[in-house]
């Protein structure tokens, strides 16, 4: 199934991954409330009826955990961080239409009515499960309260979820060795009655589902494989007082029992739809039509909660007669420094400290939109973001805003009088075509790299022409800068989703009135008012000594957070905010004693070679049977990567291979030579100069 190409004529609802309520906001977390907001004011430059819709998730284990830490009760602790949410997000421009969050009222009706309808329609059962307790504590012992090992990887992970390995969520008593976070102690296992939503029903449904998703590729493929290894029925309920009570029938006593996070959670999304249509009037916007008719579903996840998004959310929505997302884009994580971000080694850009060191919101929504596609991981370091803001927002945009501005004020007082000529207009017209290309594609940095590229075509339209030989009465002149005046208004309009404070003030320095932001692409090629006042530089360089200070800071907290031992690093790390997304990679290999000398190294024949196509294999989790092009011959390697990269972007790509290894048979698929990787995210080695395929390393 295909989808007719934004904007079409339904209203659409763009979501964001609900933040836990639960402790500070980070740059993890910011990477996907920023990058949800560029788009969905991206698709309103294109001319789609959007909200952007959000709120706070109060629920769970993530917050009970926490506010028990701190001897509050969770919904005091939970409203805490919501109102803390609800004034930070503006302060980087994220202008949600509705932020709600998962305990109001909206939410709890909502919430009960789906259930309800899932009940009714006969989706919900009832099972007797092993659950884990903790004798000591007298309690028992849901999600967060327990950790063990992973049933499917083996790495350490949390009760619901393996969230240092294989990222798949887990059901009550999966999780092996448990043990209870209260106490330490090994959990005991009780049977308790619980209801179970029939998502293996629905294999079939969600097939068709993941055919027609638009987004990134990750959040079909590891869906794809889940329904193809077997989907399990769904615990939807736990053994707590903090969350929404499972609906009874009218006449039955309260349920003891409260629904599972992950059931509320993405029902905000609804919930929040329509609290905004309440507050404008269903004239302006339609959450029914969104979520009951045929309007336009996108959500904006981190990857470790593809599976709730593209497995559990859908079959819940299919069964309760709900309109199902058109695309979830699932983003990377972020890293620091190349490490992974770490709240509790303070390993982390807080987004108060942001604000605090005194940067404008708008060089970081650049920076997280524009560095790397949204489904790879983002590394930030001062340095980097440095980099980006001195050449890209001064040296290319802010640069040339400001000299064709300033030349057009001082020679004309504003628009000088001309036609905008025929190579700019055509010039502009390109950039909004890959704009509106980049948006369907869910590419926030197509859309930026589409403005910058056009801000450098400005400066080298200036610099080829020189207007400042030229006399500025003389035809010629006058042509340049009126040209230049509207590359700089076009500019604007196609930056106003990523930098919408810097689009709004070059909106005003050129004269126009009103808010940029109602702006559709088209307007670019609309002429600037005849009339502007001197303007002034919008970007400003971030000075070296200014990165040094910044850096080491950081690096200090790092370390001083590291003093403070071990164990205490540990027990911190299983209650962090959950968009850190990482587990640390500071223990690297130790360096060899021993040396080899060259010939020894001769013998490992080692090749550049081209990897042709690249495909899951069957019954295998990790691996991946790859064709690769070495020159000489094409090689079917099987290779542990599957869940690891995108197969699918793989085909094209260079990479290293130890062409001589002994042959292998895997999962009955012969591997004939090893693809070299580097860490536990098997980062694949590539050549960064124009080696030919089947060129040996040496
Ligand atoms: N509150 C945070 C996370 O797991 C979780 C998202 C809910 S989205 C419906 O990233
Ligand atoms: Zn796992």
């Amino acid at each position: 199934m295909s989808h007719e190409d934004f904007p079409t004529d339904e209203p659409a609802v763009v979501t964001c991954g609900l933040p836990y309520a639960n402790g500070d906001l980070h740059i993890g977390h910011l990477r996907g409330y920023i990058g949800a907001d560029a788009f969905s004011r991206a698709l309103e430059t294109l001319g789609q009826e959007t909200a952007y819709v959000c709120g706070s998730d109060m629920h769970g284990t993530p917050v009970a955990v926490n506010a028990e830490q701190e001897g509050v009760d969770p919904e005091d602790f939970a409203l805490d961080w919501h109102r803390q949410y609800e004034e930070t997000f503006p302060k980087f421009n994220v202008e949600f239409d509705n932020y709600g969050h998962t305990h109001d009222e909206t939410n709890v009706e909502t919430t009960q009515e789906i259930v309800r309808t899932l009940d009714d329609e006969g989706y919900i059962y009832e099972k007797e499960i092993q659950v884990a307790y903790d004798p000591d504590a007298d309690q028992y012992l849901p999600d967060r309260y327990v950790e063990g090992t992973c049933p499917y990887c083996g790495a350490k992970a949390r009760g619901d979820e393996c969230d240092e390995g294989c990222q798949r969520h887990l059901e009550p008593g999966e999780v092996e060795d448990p043990t209870s976070t209260i106490t330490g102690n090994p959990a005991e296992y009780r049977e308790r009655t619980h209801k179970f939503f029939e998502v293996s029903e629905f294999a079939d449904f969600l097939t068709d589902f993941l055919d027609g998703l638009e987004g990134t590729s990750n959040a079909r493929n590891q869906p794809r494989q889940w329904i193809e290894d077997g989907l399990q029925d769904w615990c939807i309920t736990r053994d707590m007082d903090w969350g929404i009570d499972y609906p009874t029938a009218d006449g039955e006593d309260e349920s003891d029992l409260v629904l599972y996070v992950w059931v509320d959670a993405p029902i905000e999304y609804i919930s929040s739809s329509k609290q905004y249509s309440e507050r404008v009037g269903e004239d302006a916007f339609d959450w029914e039509q969104v979520w009951k008719g045929d309007g336009e579903i996108m959500h904006v996840i981190g990857r470790d909660i593809i599976q709730h998004h593209a497995i559990f959310w859908p079959a819940m929505l299919e069964g309760a007669g709900y309109n199902k997302p058109r695309g979830i884009a699932a983003t990377g994580f972020i890293t620091i420094n190349g490490k992974g971000l770490s709240t509790s080694r303070n390993r982390a850009i807080w987004a108060k400290e942001y604000l605090e060191e005194g940067f404008h919101p708008d060089l970081l929504r650049y920076y997280l939109t524009t560095t790397g596609g949204l489904q790879q991981d983002v590394d930030f370091s001062w340095d980097a973001f440095q980099e980006t803001v001195n050449g890209e927002l001064v040296g290319t945009i802010g640069n040339f805003w400001y000299r064709s501005l300033l030349f057009a004020y001082r020679n004309y007082e504003g628009t000088p009088d001309a036609d905008v000529s025929e190579e700019v207009r055509e010039r502009i017209e390109g950039a909004i075509g890959d704009v509106r290309e980049n948006v369907n594609d869910y590419s926030m940095r197509g859309v930026g790299g589409a403005a910058t590229e056009l801000a450098q075509f400005g400066n080298e339209y200036i610099q080829r022409n020189e207007p400042w030989k030229l006399d500025a009465e003389s035809e010629d002149a006058t042509q340049v800068i009126r040209d230049c005046v509207q590359i700089a208004k076009a500019v604007a309009v196609l930056l106003e989703p990523i930098t919408p404070d810097k689009a709004q003030a070059l909106w005003a320095q050129i004269g126009e009135d009103g808010d940029i932001a109602d702006a559709h692409l088209e307007d670019a090629l609309e002429a600037p008012p005849r009339d502007f006042d001197e303007p002034g530089e919008l970007f400003e360089k971030i000075e070296d000594d200014r990165v040094d200070e910044l850096t080491e800071k950081l690096e200090e907290r790092v370390a001083a957070a590291s003093d403070d031992g071990d164990e205490e690093t540990e027990s911190d790390e299983s209650t962090d905010a959950e968009a850190d997304g990482m587990s640390d990679t500071d223990d690297l290999e130790p360096l060899a004693d021993e040396r080899i000398g060259f010939e020894d190294f001769q013998e490992l024949d080692v090749r550049v070679g081209r990897i042709e196509s690249a495909e899951g294999i069957e019954g295998a989790d990790d691996l991946a049977r790859l064709e690769v092009d070495i020159g000489f011959e094409t090689r079917q390697i099987v290779a542990g990567i599957k869940q690891l990269h995108d197969l699918e972007e793989l085909p094209g790509e260079k990479c290293v291979l130890l062409a001589n290894m002994e042959k292998a048979e895997l999962f009955g698929v012969e591997s004939n030579g090893m693809i070299l990787a580097a860490g536990e995210e098997a980062d694949l080695l590539t050549t960064h100069g124009d080696a030919a395929v089947g060129e040996k390393i040496k």
